[in-house]
């Protein structure tokens, strides 16, 4: 996840989050998961702080906030640093790992195999390692597809596949969802969610999804397939595009051609609440909403709202159960008995 996103540089604890956003990376690159957890609920409970926190027991006072996040918060403020992320900046290869690590489809594993088999920088990768087809366009694009894409991009780029995918078929309704639904000013890639009036299951929606790509991929606009699947959760697709030069917002003598990592999400109109409450996020968010399903006997998934699921040991699913609500998202919200959260409130 990108560093520095949705940080407002006017909050009194700015610097303090930015460090503690920098650790939080480094732990999301180590797959620490739980360590990543506590560091963004914290960072979503300072964030909401209007006046500066100094002190270890001011910061335990806040909801989100852990005993050892607290000693941290602390420590940034009285030292300036954290030593915990020095640290991590002098393990033996930290640069090429980290560096390693932002490649798209690359984990530790591949990281470390990498270091392991001596190689430091992108133009070593590129010469000589083994990579796979989308490794090999991650190091490629490796600046663009790290690049954010600013929100007038964003706009820019569902207006383009908006237009294409109307062209194809008018009942489609299509939506951005993931950050750029919260209302970010920046995104990490372009999220759409697609569903077509009167389709009810998930298969219905699979050729589209072929035309769609096959219409686009054709223009040039989509410049790489990167994965897809097709099951009854959804038909996905995710890949690359290029906004063409025509629809740059702004000033066109500041265009530059730039890869952006763009995911499908096709499903039929009686799941599309469900789903687009999924692909809305963020994660943190779709976790505790699922949560309060299991807590009120129910179960919450990218396709719906079930009541009466009889699970077995290890949680295995007996049974579907009975859906309560698929089609509209507040509905949802309602029948968990929760208060409708717009989507710039779902960021914890
Ligand atoms: N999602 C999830 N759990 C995951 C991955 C995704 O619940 N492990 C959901 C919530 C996300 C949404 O899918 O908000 C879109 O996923 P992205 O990875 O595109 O994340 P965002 O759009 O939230 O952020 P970014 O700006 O980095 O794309
Ligand atoms: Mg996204
Ligand atoms: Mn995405």
């Amino acid at each position: 996840k990108g560093g520095t996103k949705d940080a407002k540089p006017d909050n009194p604890n700015a610097d303090t989050i930015a460090m503690l956003q920098s650790m939080c990376d480094h732990y999301t690159r180590n797959n620490e998961h739980w360590r990543v957890t506590a560091y963004r609920r914290a960072i979503s409970a300072l964030r909401q702080q209007s006046t500066k926190i100094l002190t270890s027991s001011q910061a335990k006072d806040i909801a989100g906030i852990g005993d050892r996040l607290a000693d941290k918060i602390e420590e940034i403020v009285t030292t300036g640093r954290l030593r915990r992320l020095e640290e991590a900046a002098n393990e033996p290869n930290h640069e090429a790992r980290e560096l390693f690590l932002k490649v798209y489809d690359v984990g530790l594993q591949t990281a470390e195999k990498w270091i392991a088999q001596g190689y430091r920088t992108l133009d070593d990768l590129l010469e000589r390692a083994n990579l796979s087809r989308n490794q090999r366009i991650g190091v490629e694009h490796f600046d663009d597809l790290n690049t954010r894409i600013p929100r007038a991009e964003v706009e820019a780029l569902g207006d383009h596949v908006r237009r294409v995918a109307r062209e194809l078929d008018s009942r489609v309704e299509l939506l951005i969802g993931g950050s750029y639904r919260r209302g970010s000013d920046s995104s990490g890639d372009i999220d759409f969610i697609v569903t077509k009036k009167g389709t009810t299951a998930s298969a219905d929606l699979g050729p589209f999804l072929d035309e769609l790509v096959g219409r686009l991929m054709r223009q040039g606009f989509l410049t790489a397939g990167l994965a897809t699947s097709r099951s009854d959760t959804g038909n996905k697709w995710h890949g690359c595009c290029v906004l063409p030069k025509e629809e740059f917002p702004g000033d066109r003598t500041q265009y530059k051609p730039i890869w952006r990592r763009i995911d499908f999400l096709l499903v039929p109109e009686t799941e599309f609440g469900a789903a687009l409450l999924y692909f809305t996020g963020n994660d943190l968010f779709n976790r505790s909403m699922r949560l309060l399903g299991d807590k009120k006997g129910m179960c919450l998934n990218q396709r719906g709202l079930f009541r009466g699921v009889i699970r077995g040991p290890g949680r295995v699913k007996y049974t579907d159960g009975e859906l309560v609500e698929g089609r509209d998202e507040k509905k949802i919200f309602e029948a968990l008995g929760v208060q409708w959260r717009e989507p710039h409130q779902r960021w914890c």
